[in-house]
């Protein structure tokens, strides 16, 4: 029987406060509205930034479905869809294209206006809500929420890929992989022959690392406090990998001193930290060093720093989604991912039923996975 038009009962894993647990509940999702789109999710991956919903770090409105980096199937389209149909193999877009606006149209831009990043409303462009539990409104997360079996996105935040994509590595496109090697290689622009520090060998800062070695960098050094990520980091294109544990000094003097005292050409913060924010920026070149903000900072954080870290030149830059426009580059690196163009094999290293979401955030807790992707 067709669900088109009806309101599907479905599992969604809601956090209903700051700190509390992803609790598995039947929601209702309302069929879209004009130039919205509903989906099945097929698979989501667990993504830091999920955690920061949770913990409170970052702030949204409560109750709320998380989850933003997933593939799915076109259930049903609203009034006026022109992008997907019903049957497509779909990306939801954390960060929006819409296309209109003025950074979408500047090629440098990808902050769409119509991205919920900033304002987190955690509701359609009405100012409703698609998602329902026991009568009353739930949030949506980013314009997308996919840890549940069924959302409703705006066409501006949906993307069809290639159907023989396969769901797990596909599923990397929608966020951290994407994300990582965007800010290597469009928001820093790592040059061939350069020096490059990743701090934070995780889903994001892993493809980092991919990116500067894709760009032709000949040193890239990892920096984790967990040790257990280097041979990852090492297969993945890092020369070398050290632990601030393992060091009395700063981390960004040791990396100075690594490089001669000249700092390296281009850091990446990749944790959402701001002491090593400020460490990554210092361990860059003072004239010509970039240092990019990858780690998502905390709603109610804020930085003191010596002006002079800037004034002899260095770029400090921050890049969500890696710079790049979702709509236009993620079908692009999907297909790449499946020309087998990146190692993407060990960046999933758990694949888990939906049910189980709880298990998948422990793992990252403990430091045991870097992508768990959960399956419907
Ligand atoms: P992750 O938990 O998989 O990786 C973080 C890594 O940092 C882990 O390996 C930790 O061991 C390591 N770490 C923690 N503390 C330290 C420290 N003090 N020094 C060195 N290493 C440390 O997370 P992730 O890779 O999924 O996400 C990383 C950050 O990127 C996080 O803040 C997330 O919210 C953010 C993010 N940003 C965007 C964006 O668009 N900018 C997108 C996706 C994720
Ligand atoms: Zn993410
Ligand atoms: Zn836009």
């Amino acid at each position: 029987m067709s669900t088109s038009g009806n309101v599907i009962k479905c599992k969604a894993a809601i956090v209903f406060e700051a700190k509390g647990p992803f609790k598995i509940v039947e929601i209702e999702v309302a069929p879209p509205k004009a130039h919205e789109v509903r989906i099945k999710i097929l698979g989501t991956g667990i993504c830091r930034t999920d955690e920061h919903v949770q913990a409170g770090a970052i702030k949204v409105n409560y109750p709320v479905i998380p989850g933003h980096e997933a593939v799915g199937i076109v259930e049903s389209i609203g009034e006026g869809v022109t992008c997907v149909k019903p049957g497509d193999k779909v990306i939801p877009l954390c960060l929006p294209q819409c296309g209109r606006c003025p950074p979408c149209k500047n090629p440098e831009g990808n902050m769409c206006q119509k991205s919920d990043f900033l304002t987190a409303k955690g509701v359609m462009y009405d100012g409703t809500s698609r998602f329902s539990y026991k009568g009353k409104p739930v949030h949506n997360f980013v314009n997308t929420s996919t840890f549940t079996e069924y959302t409703v996105v705006h066409e501006d935040a949906v993307v069809k890929i290639d159907p023989a994509a396969p769901i797990e590595k596909a599923c990397l496109m929608g966020c951290g992989f994407s994300t990582g090697y965007g800010a290597a290689t469009k928001t820093a622009k790592v040059t061939p022959g350069s020096t490059c520090a990743v701090f934070g060998l995780g889903g994001v800062g892993l493809p980092v690392i991919i990116g500067c070695k894709t760009s032709g960098a000949s040193r890239i050094i990892g920096i984790d406090i967990n040790k257990a990520k280097f041979p990852i980091a090492k297969e993945l294109g890092a020369t070398e990998c050290i632990s601030p544990l393992d060091f009395k000094k700063p981390i960004n003097e040791v990396l100075l001193d690594m490089t001669d005292g000249e700092g390296v050409d281009y850091s990446f913060e990749v944790i959402g930290h701001t002491d090593t924010m400020a460490a990554a920026l210092a361990s860059c070149n003072l004239n010509y060093g970039v240092s990019v903000m990858v780690g998502v900072p905390p709603s109610a954080a804020e930085m003191t720093l010596s002006p002079r870290l800037i004034f002899t030149g260095r770029t400090w830059k921050g890049s969500v989604f890696g710079g790049l426009k979702s709509k236009d580059d993620i079908p692009k690196l999907v297909l790449a991912g499946m020309e087998k163009k990146f190692n993407l094999d060990p960046l999933v290293t758990h694949v888990l039923p939906f049910e189980k979401i709880n298990e998948g955030f422990e793992l990252l807790h403990k430091g045991q996975s870097i992508r768990t992707v959960l399956k419907m």
